[in-house]
């Protein structure tokens, strides 16, 4: 196994042998790897269907699912990604009938990856050692300008799902991820042809932005202020993790009138800012922090788990929970028990009823968390922001949005927060906000130092607020605003969310705790040459160097 697509990789360059940082097994790395490999030849046929008018939304779906399944943390089980890539065997027979039939004609020499078959495990694994991650490209310049383009296109299939779920759909964007599939096989490809791809590939990220951004706000309305408890009560309970609120609503539907409460962890936290969900008596509050301290906090919780998506880790084998913690959509663990959806619908009651039978949730703090501040709250208080901007009293926003991750370096955030002059104001969004968002760091005139957006996702609500700000300060440019980036990354969705920045034109963004390992020095250099990326550095040079410009 090879795989770098996370902060995580091992020493900076990436997991090999039996088992990555995340846990993951080298079968299941293997597995992924052959997995996408098959679906670009799916993704070819479906292309050629396209340019004849056909628009098949199963395979549009089972694309931009199983991509989804790929991402850091998502799915660990072996068995699936087995299944998945025979399926997608069929799914490209039945796409290549389906542009014959409708006229398509294709290329006399075809990729290997549209001809290619296999019916084993074994030659699947195979396989993985010709077309995996590292070894899938001509050079390292071209094979990190694939990265950047795959990773962004995994992040974008996250985003994709969780906006199809609640039935909204964009074809273009399922047209563009299957197009980039196709253009990764392309050896033809020059590096300006691949860094051409790669800012498309942002542009579809704001699209697939806004398109989540409506379906959550027309179904549940708009994020609004709220103060989230941290205490818990004395009822038994379910935690509910990852990104997805189809599975929120339909959770706290079912366990109405059962005497079960519900929390939140880590990214579900924005849940809360919704009107939608504040009609339910019995979802008490957040849980915890973010993914990466699950072990010890799934372990006093008590009672079940529910993961929506990632962030997934696996249990130690001295606090073994996994009896009591249930996967849904993308996410899985072979040891965790998958509920499947009949045309969306999921039946819970088998985790509502295992939840009768375990003890209230330990009370690790009591507090409240305040969040609630995506695009249409903060564009209601936009007055009292422009006044406190021109009077001095704001002197900079610090766009701190991101991921959170268990290195020891993400200390720096908090530190960061911490020391950042009193009136600037951090805009977050993404699992980044747990390592500051529990320090007291008071308000400018009413307006509390740290607004939370809400998921990493709802950083599309940081980039509306920013070119409201723009139109509101006359402003020709987006960097002439007084906002800073400092953006904490760990898996694939924080890619696409610093690629659609990048084609909204902010540039300076600086990334951080490490670089992505799959970056070659010569992409590097044309990221910090045309955009002004950056790394992070020490937190009292990193303020002041903000601080200045
Ligand atoms: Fe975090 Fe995990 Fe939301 Fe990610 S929980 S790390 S970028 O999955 O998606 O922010
Ligand atoms: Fe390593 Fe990250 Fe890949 Fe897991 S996802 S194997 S930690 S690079």
């Amino acid at each position: 196994m090879f795989c770098y697509q996370c902060q995580e990789a091992a020493h900076g360059t990436g997991c090999t042998g039996s088992v990555g940082v995340c846990g993951v097994t080298d079968q299941v790395i293997d597995l992924q790897d052959v997995f996408v490999y098959a679906m670009k030849g799916l993704a070819y046929y479906s292309v050629k269907a396209r340019e004849k008018g056909i628009e098949n939304e199963k395979v549009n779906h089972f694309i931009f699912s199983g991509l989804f399944m790929t991402i850091t943390n998502a799915n660990f089980d072996d068995d699936v990604f087995e299944a998945k890539i025979k399926e997608t065997f069929v799914l490209r027979d039945e796409m290549k009938a389906a542009a014959e039939k409708a006229g398509a004609t294709f290329e006399a020499e075809l990729h290997e990856s549209i001809t290619w078959t296999a019916a084993t495990r074994e030659e699947f694994l195979a396989k993985a050692a010709i077309v995996g991650n590292k070894i899938d490209a001509p050079n390292e310049d071209v094979r990190s300008l694939r990265a950047l383009i795959l990773y962004g296109v995994k992040g974008m299939a996250a985003y994709a799902e969780h906006a199809y779920n609640l039935g909204h759909n964009d074809t273009n964007v399922f047209a563009f991820m299957q197009k980039a599939l196709v253009a990764l096989t392309d050896d033809t490809m020059t590096a300006d042809e691949l860094v051409a791809m790669v800012l498309e590939t942002g542009k579809f990220g704001v699209d697939v932005m806004a398109l989540l951004d409506k379906a959550n706000t027309s179904t549940y309305g708009n994020p609004e202020i709220t103060a989230v408890k941290t205490g818990v009560r004395n009822n038994p309970a379910i935690l509910i993790s990852g990104h997805d609120l189809t599975d929120l609503k339909q959770l706290l539907e079912q366990t109405q009138g059962t005497g079960v409460d519900v929390y939140t962890h880590s990214e579900m936290l924005p849940a809360h800012y919704y009107p939608e969900f504040k009609k339910y008596e019995n979802f008490v509050g957040n849980y915890g922090n973010a993914w990466w301290q699950q072990n010890e906090e799934f372990q006093s919780f008590n009672g079940p788990v529910l993961f929506t998506t990632n962030c997934i880790v696996p249990p130690k084998k001295s606090n073994d929970y996994s009896n009591r913690v249930f996967t849904t959509g993308a996410s899985g663990f072979p040891e965790f028990k998958h509920i499947e959806g009949e045309n969306g619908k999921k039946d819970f009651s088998e985790i509502i009823e295992l939840a009768k039978t375990l003890p209230a949730p330990t009370q690790i703090e009591d507090g409240e968390i305040v969040g609630g501040f995506a695009h249409n709250q903060v564009l209601a208080l936009a007055d009292k922001v422009v006044d406190a901007v021109k009077t001095g009293a704001i002197k900079k926003f610090f766009v701190m949005a991101g991921c959170d991750g268990r290195q020891k370096g993400r200390s720096y955030y908090t530190d960061f927060a911490a020391e950042l002059p009193k009136d600037t104001v951090i805009l977050t969004a993404g699992c980044a906000k747990y390592r500051y968002n529990k320090l007291e760091l008071g308000d400018i005139g009413g307006i509390p130092r740290v607004l939370d957006a809400g998921q990493c996702n709802d950083s599309y609500s940081l980039a509306v607020i920013a070119m409201k700000l723009k139109e509101v300060f006359e402003l020709e440019d987006i960097n002439e605003l007084p906002i800073a980036y400092n953006i904490a990354w760990y898996e694939q969705k924080a890619v696409i969310v610093l690629l659609a920045l990048l084609h909204l034109g902010v540039k300076n963004i600086h990334l951080g705790p490490t670089l992505p390992a799959f970056l070659s020095p010569n992409v590097a250099k044309v990221l910090v040459e045309t955009f002004g990326i950056g790394g992070t550095a020490e937190v009292k040079a990193d303020i002041e160097m903000f601080m200045a410009n």
